[in-house]
């Protein structure tokens, strides 16, 4: 049989996912690789274009099709999914959304999968293979030995290719933010899957560059830590050598051996969750790893710095606390954090997650015409009632500051300020990519925000602050 295996576009995204995004897609290739071999699969990835996606439907000779979704790309999906029955092709949802909305996906797809694929995607694929696929699937949280969580490291979409790697060490996150859904989909412990099998994958990926795709890579206890030390000096010592960055707590940055080890094994940047510098506002994020440590984000970022590792700092505006000022104000203490690429979102309830749940009993979700209105939920576009703004100044100060990023001249200063501060070459080359994307995109953006909220932000104290925050101290843009 041959199977389909397709990841929705996002459309009203400018930034991630969407067309010229070229990160894998890991959960498919992870549930390719565990095809039986009697069976064929081709990778459809929307972000090089879903205009041939229908064509692919139409004469590739399918006789199932596989589409994993983010709640972004969950509308598309559904399309996706119309598509399939109007060709009489069956169709499976798997990933996130369908994990937090299994009823609503079963309404257009034929199956849906719940839960961590490896335990349920034989079965689905022998199901399909006998004409009896059943409606829904659930998959367990799965011990990550023997191969499993590993992906196709060479399987290539057949619309496009893949200029990066992604490989997953560990899966689960103990902090539980309410505002993300990791913690209750993979579980608060930390499950890692065996080092030796784990530099195999490493060893059998193809491009230079790796996302490791862990959510917190290096975790949070002493345990953890050892772990995690233990996995980077294997790949020292037997591994590819690959310029990698992944995604942790800030807790990393009080471990100068974990740092080194890091960056020894070629790590050039990692991504940190800032979230806010307000104690009341972590609080209710219930991250409270970051509240007991706040006054001690600088020296941490510091140490990265002296390792030679930059940050990707993440910042989340709309909280209960934010003013008028919330943007800028965000954008200038990371500015005088020093991360090196800032990353600033829009809180967003994604359906699954507390926050979601809290918002939606206290009736303040505004977009709520499901399944079109879960496009909007991008991080970068406000689909709640926050507290003490209102939603449209939100977007509007989040478009002010793409407006400051746009025009100002800031990305080679915050170039310069990287080299001196992290002294590798390595980090500073990753950084001045990110950061040169992300004042493309933002100028792209620019004249669409400007239809979209139809005026031109007037010079003001406000604008100045983001100018100085940005360009004359070296920041980096929002979310695009
Ligand atoms: C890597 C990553 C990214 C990469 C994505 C690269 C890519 N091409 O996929 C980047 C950096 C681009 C990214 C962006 C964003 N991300 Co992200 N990301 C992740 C992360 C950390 C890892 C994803 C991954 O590879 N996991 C490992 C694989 C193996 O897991 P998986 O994809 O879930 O697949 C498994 C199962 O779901 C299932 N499965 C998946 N698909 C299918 C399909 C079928 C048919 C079947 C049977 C099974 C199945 O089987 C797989 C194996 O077990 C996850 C967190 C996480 N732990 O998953 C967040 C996560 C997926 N991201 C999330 C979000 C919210 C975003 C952003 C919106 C965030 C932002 N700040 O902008 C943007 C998306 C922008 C947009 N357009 O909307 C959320 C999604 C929740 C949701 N309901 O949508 C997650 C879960 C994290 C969170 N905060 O809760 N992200
Ligand atoms: S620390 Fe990161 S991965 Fe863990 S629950 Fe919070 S946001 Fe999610």
């Amino acid at each position: 049989m041959k199977i389909a295996l397709i990841s929705p576009v996002a459309r009203r995204c400018v930034g991630y996912h969407t067309i010229g995004t070229q990160i894998p897609s890991h959960g498919l290739r992870v549930i390719a690789r565990l095809t039986p071999p009697e069976h064929s699969v081709d990778l459809i990835d929307e972000a090089f274009g879903p205009a041939r996606t229908v064509e692919f439907l139409d004469s590739g000779g399918y006789g199932l099709v596989g589409i994993t979704a983010y709640t972004s790309t969950a509308t598309r999906a559904y399309e996706l999914a119309a598509l399939c029955r109007e060709r009489k092709i069956p169709c499976v949802m798997g990933g996130p959304h369908a994990w937090a909305m299994p009823d609503e996906a079963g309404q257009y797809f034929d199956a849906v999968a719940v839960g961590e694929g490896e335990s349920i995607w034989p079965q689905i694929v022998a199901d399909a293979a006998a004409g009896r696929l059943q409606k829904r699937y659930e998959g367990r949280p799965i011990e990550l030995t023997a191969g499993l969580a590993a992906a196709a490291q060479t399987l290539q979409p057949i619309n496009g290719h893949y200029d990066i790697n992604c490989l997953q060490t560990s899966r689960g996150c103990p902090v539980g933010c309410d505002f993300c859904s990791v913690t209750l989909f993979n579980g608060g412990k930390i499950r890692r899957r065996p080092i030796d099998e784990i530099v195999a994958e490493w060893n059998e990926t193809t491009e230079d560059f790796t996302f490791v795709v862990d959510d917190n890579f290096f975790g949070t206890s002493p345990d953890h830590a050892q772990w995690a030390k233990e996995l980077l000096r294997q790949i020292i010592r037997r591994g590819k050598k690959r310029r990698w960055f992944s995604q942790t707590t800030i807790n990393m940055g009080k471990d100068p051996e974990g740092l080194k080890l890091a960056h020894k094994a070629g790590c050039e940047g990692m991504l940190v969750g800032f979230e806010s510098l307000n104690p009341e506002s972590l609080k209710t994020f219930r991250k409270n790893l970051n509240r007991n440590i706040l006054s001690h984000y600088k020296e941490m970022v510091d140490a990265f710095h002296k390792s030679g590792i930059s940050l990707i700092g993440c910042f989340i505006v709309g909280c209960d606390e934010d003013k008028e000022d919330a943007v800028a104000r965000t954008a200038l203490q990371a500015a005088q954090l020093e991360v090196d690429i800032l990353q600033i979102t829009t809180m967003t309830p994604l359906p699954g997650t507390k926050l979601y749940d809290r918002l939606k009993a206290e009736g303040r979700l505004l977009a709520t015409n499901y399944p079109e209105d879960w496009e909007r939920y991008t991080f970068t576009e406000t689909v709640f009632q926050p507290k003490l703004i209102t939603p449209r100044r939100l977007d509007e100060m989040v478009y002010e500051l793409r407006q400051v990023a746009a025009q100002e001249n800031w990305v080679w200063k915050r170039t310069l300020k990287t080299l001196w501060q992290t002294k590798s070459i390595a980090a500073t080359v990753f950084v001045h990519i990110m950061n040169t994307t992300w004042a493309r995109l933002a100028k792209d953006q620019v004249p669409r925000d400007r239809e979209r909220f139809g005026y031109v932000p007037p010079e003001s104290p406000r604008l100045e602050m983001l100018r100085r925050s940005y360009a004359w101290r070296h920041g980096a843009p929002p979310p695009v």
